[in-house]
């Protein structure tokens, strides 16, 4: 045996780094189900099954080619539940004279990776993940010398650089972004939309069965379970948004509808980041679609831009600043994370609608993330170790590079700026133009205090009040701020004893408002 040859959780693709060169005579691929990976945040039920399905069916797939695969169940009684125990073990069964792994997806398992080459005293080779369109380096190489980074400058060199969406080194369409016609709301009366989802099959019953039995107390439900689980589901999952959704996609990318968790989005992140999808084949449906006139330039450009723009620049930012990025606080939060980002049990109906959504599917849609459960985390004030624990366990799509920089830095703002120049902070009125979930509201999104009072709206008035002095300058929070500045002094007094009594009780609803036995 000469190479052993790593594949972790989220590198699910043939084409990964470690597999390339791979002797079928000689060598040994490694997967291996570890319990600290489990356990490390109580991941949501399906983002378990999601993940140790899919590598169920790659190993499986990699078997059906000839290809040896030692792989290392999670209820294996000889398991030692960590990937430094696992490879230890292998190197000791398989006596290889080099292992080869992928860069993994987290400062953490990049820590432990490194220490192996010492540990078990033999050669290891890290190679590049090159299935990103920007290494870690020309991100560095990009951020250098800069005086800040921003999320556009960065994306329209990668659009130049890839020519993806440009006519003539000009951009198509003749404008770089078109977020402003990408604002609507959801029409009233229209139904969602029905999207593709995976029954699970005979493994992944297997699996559910598994994680029900062990993971009984983690968050979330397995009975609405329908991810895809492969390849040929994922390229399925890729048809149905093209088809369907990415002509919609701009218009309806920022609406929230009520019991709806599925709008016009891709709902591929699961399997970009597992590695079932490749972010390059999904650019180039989207930018096919667009030159066969099947969908318009708003809607492929907005989504070219997550996916080249913020998903690399994302990517960029973490390992350009981990591991110190993650012990900022700028805003000095320090609130703990309150009960209902986990049970649901708020009077606050776009947070409840949320929660509800991500209990069942183990998704919610951008502006879900960023302007209900961020913003409210934003505004509250929560320590950023503890919503950043809460965004990687309930997502099924949520690995340390992506979520990281998405919470501590666009949505709480805890890097105080590396990422983008303001917080995304709003009020209810936000909400009340985005989705329909203050009509079904006890709450008053318009008012600042009093017993009708929307808690986003009061938490945002205090927000810009006890930061005032960091923001006033900011040109586009200005406005606000001469807003703030207006506030009659009682009324504001009265805003900031009503989230004072807010942060104080942990909790929109007080004793009365619980049911009986609360
Ligand atoms: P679409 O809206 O259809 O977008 C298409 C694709 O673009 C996505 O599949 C995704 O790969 C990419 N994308 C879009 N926005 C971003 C972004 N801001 N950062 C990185 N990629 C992006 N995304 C994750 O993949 N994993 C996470 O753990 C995660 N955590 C987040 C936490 C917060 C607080 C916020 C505000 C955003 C987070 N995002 C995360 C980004 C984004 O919300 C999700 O990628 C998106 O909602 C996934 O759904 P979709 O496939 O339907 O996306
Ligand atoms: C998230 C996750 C889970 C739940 N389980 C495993 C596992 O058993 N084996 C594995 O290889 N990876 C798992 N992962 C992903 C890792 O926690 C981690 O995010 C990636 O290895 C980083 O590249
Ligand atoms: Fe959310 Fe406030 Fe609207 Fe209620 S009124 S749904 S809490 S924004």
């Amino acid at each position: 045996m000469r190479a052993l040859r790593l594949v972790l959780g989220d590198q699910l693709c043939d084409d990964i780094a470690a597999l390339r060169g791979l002797d079928p005579a000689q060598d040994v691929v490694l997967m291996l189900e570890v319990a600290a990976e489990t356990t490390y945040v109580p991941h949501h039920k399906q983002k378990l099954v999601l993940v140790l399905s899919a590598m169920r069916h790659f190993a499986a797939e990699l078997m059906a080619r000839g290809i040896r695969v030692d792989y290392v169940a999670l209820d294996d009684p000889a398991n030692t539940g960590s990937f430094d125990g696992e490879v230890a073990r292998a190197v000791a069964r398989h006596r290889p004279d080099r292992l080869i792994a992928t860069f993994p997806g987290e400062y953490r398992v990049l820590a432990m990776m490194r220490g192996w080459q010492g540990a078990l005293d033999l050669p290891v080779e890290i190679r590049e993940d090159d299935r990103f369109f920007v290494t870690p380096a020309a991100f560095a190489g990009w951020a250098e010398g800069r005086r800040e980074l921003r999320q556009e400058h960065f994306y329209r060199r990668q659009r130049m650089a890839t020519g993806l969406l440009m006519e003539n080194d000009k951009p198509a369409g003749g404008s770089w972004n078109f977020d402003r016609a990408n604002r609507k709301p959801w029409p009233r009366g229209k139904a969602p939309p029905t999207r593709r989802r995976f029954p699970p099959d005979a493994i992944t019953r297997e699996v559910m069965a598994l994680v029900a039995d062990r993971f009984a107390g983690h968050f979330g439900t397995l009975d609405e379970f329908a991810w895809g689980v492969t390849r040929a589901d994922a390229l399925l999952a890729l048809d149905d948004f093209i088809e369907l959704s990415l002509p919609h996609f701009g218009d309806h990318q920022d609406a929230m509808l009520a019991d709806a968790p599925f709008l016009h989005h891709g709902l591929l992140s699961p399997y970009l980041n597992l590695g079932l999808l490749g972010p390059r084949e999904v650019c180039a449906r989207a930018v096919s679609a667009y030159r066969a006139g099947r969908a318009p330039i708003n809607a492929v450009e907005g989504f070219i831009r997550q996916i080249l723009g913020w998903r690399e620049y994302v990517r960029g930012i973490y390992w350009h600043f981990m591991p110190d990025y993650a012990a900022t606080n700028a805003l000095a939060a320090d609130e703990p994370l309150p009960d209902f980002y986990w049970s649901g049990e708020t009077a606050m109906a776009c947070v409840a609608d949320t929660v509800r959504g991500i209990a069942a599917t183990g998704y919610a849609h951008h502006i879900q993330r960023l302007m209900v459960t961020g913003n409210l985390a934003l505004l509250w004030g929560v320590r950023p170790a503890e919503i950043e624990a809460w965004y990687l366990s309930v997502f099924v799509d949520a690995f340390d590079w992506v979520e990281l920089p998405n919470t501590h830095g666009m949505a709480i703002h805890a890097d105080g700026g590396i990422m983008t120049s303001k917080p995304y902070s709003a009020s209810g009125a936000y909400i009340a133009r985005m989705s329909n979930y203050c009509g079904q509201c006890r709450y008053d999104p318009k008012r600042r205090h009093g017993p009708d009072a929307c808690p986003m709206t009061t938490l945002y008035w205090d927000f810009l009040a006890r930061h005032r002095a960091r923001f006033a300058a900011h040109p586009r929070l200005r406005p606000v701020m001469l807003a703030l500045d207006r506030l009659p002094a009682a009324e504001l007094a009265a805003i900031r004893t009503q989230a004072t009594a807010l942060r104080r009780r942990g909790s929109d609803l007080g004793p009365d408002d619980l049911g009986p036995g609360e």
